[in-house]
């Protein structure tokens, strides 16, 4: 029952709003004894090492980009694509329980000067922290508006000195089926990988993020680093970040991998191409009825259009 093929995996999961919303009722009736249940059975190691919910200091208000309400709170932590925790929506909130965030180790290699194993608080703690908001459309055609925490990914870009040969840089999620029970499922090529062209890495508009709402950000989202890329759809903001490669080849991202006819390497938010199997000129906004039309890179155009200048955007899907 669990081991479905990822192509239908994405269509059986464009959640009608009724569903969502019977969703939701059943989300609500069982938050609170599984909370209770998981501070009963957390001793103080347990909670040092998932320190979610935490507020983040010194957090300062970043660019505006959106100007629409922010998804709920409840909403942006407890429906998540996190395939590592299980295929369903709701399933990373459960099973994230016992993740450990620390140590927690950044190797940073290939064509860079400054090569290493960069501890995560040594990425973080330079940084000051920004507060950005942005709309996040994932490519099953639903969207939230997120206020996200994080600094530019150019930050540390710069930080390791890529060399002049490099031109994309490869990501790794995390590679651990003991602690991410959705990872003994073959739903998709292990470890999650995701690529950038290095400017559109540059770009001011990428981050990293390592919290939302002014918290430390909750494992369901991808702590304790993971990419926001909001020009893109959503898959492209890979979560639990252990590894930054810069290589001279365009990477095979885990989606390219499973379906190259689906998915493409620029995965920008389009809503004049289709996916094959659906529209993306349309996206339910998480919380809302009516659907909305979706805007061309995510609304952000202006800033990220010329990226693209010149490409084939029907072929560069
Ligand atoms: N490692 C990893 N990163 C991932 C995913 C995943 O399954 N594994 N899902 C992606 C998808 S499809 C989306 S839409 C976003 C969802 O991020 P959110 O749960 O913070 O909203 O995470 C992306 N990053
Ligand atoms: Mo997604």
């Amino acid at each position: 029952m669990l081991i479905k093929r990822a192509p239908d995996v994405r269509s059986s999961e464009i959640t009608d709003e009724s569903l969502y919303l019977r969703r939701r009722e059943f989300l609500q009736a069982a938050a609170v004894p599984v909370v209770a249940a998981a501070i009963a059975g957390m001793g103080p190691e347990a909670r040092a090492a998932a320190p979610q919910d935490d507020p983040l200091p010194n957090v300062r208000k970043g660019v505006v980009t959106v100007n629409e309400p922010w998804t709920p709170y409840e909403d942006v932590t407890t429906y998540n694509n996190f395939y590592e925790f299980g295929t369903d929506k709701s399933d990373p909130a459960r099973n994230v329980r016992s993740f450990r965030l620390r140590p927690w180790t950044v190797k940073i290699d290939g064509l860079v000067n400054k090569p290493g194993d960069y501890a995560v608080d040594d990425l973080i703690k330079p940084q000051q922290l920004e507060e950005r908001v942005y709309r996040l459309r994932c490519v099953e055609a639903w969207s939230m508006v997120i206020p996200w925490v994080g600094f530019s990914l150019r930050d540390v870009i710069k930080r390791v000195e890529p060399q002049s040969g490099a031109t994309f840089i490869e990501f790794t999620t995390l590679n651990d089926p003991k602690q991410m029970p959705g990872q003994r499922v073959s739903v998709l090529k292990w470890p999650y990988v995701e690529g950038l062209r290095l400017d559109e890495a540059m770009h001011p508009l990428a981050i990293l993020s390592v919290g939302l709402y002014g918290k430390v950000l909750p494992v369901q989202n991808g702590a304790p680093i993971r990419l926001v890329v909001p020009w893109k759809y959503g898959f492209k903001s890979i979560k639990s970040i252990v590894r930054m490669r810069f290589v001279d080849r365009q990477p095979v991202s885990s989606w390219q991998a499973s379906a190259p006819q689906e998915y493409g390497f620029y995965s920008n938010v389009n809503p004049e191409v289709d996916h094959p199997r659906w529209s993306q000129a349309r996206e339910r906004r998480i919380g809302e009825f009516l659907k909305r039309k979706t805007l061309m890179f995510n609304g952000y155009a202006d800033q990220v259009g010329s990226l693209y200048a010149g490409m084939d955007l029907k072929k560069n899907y």
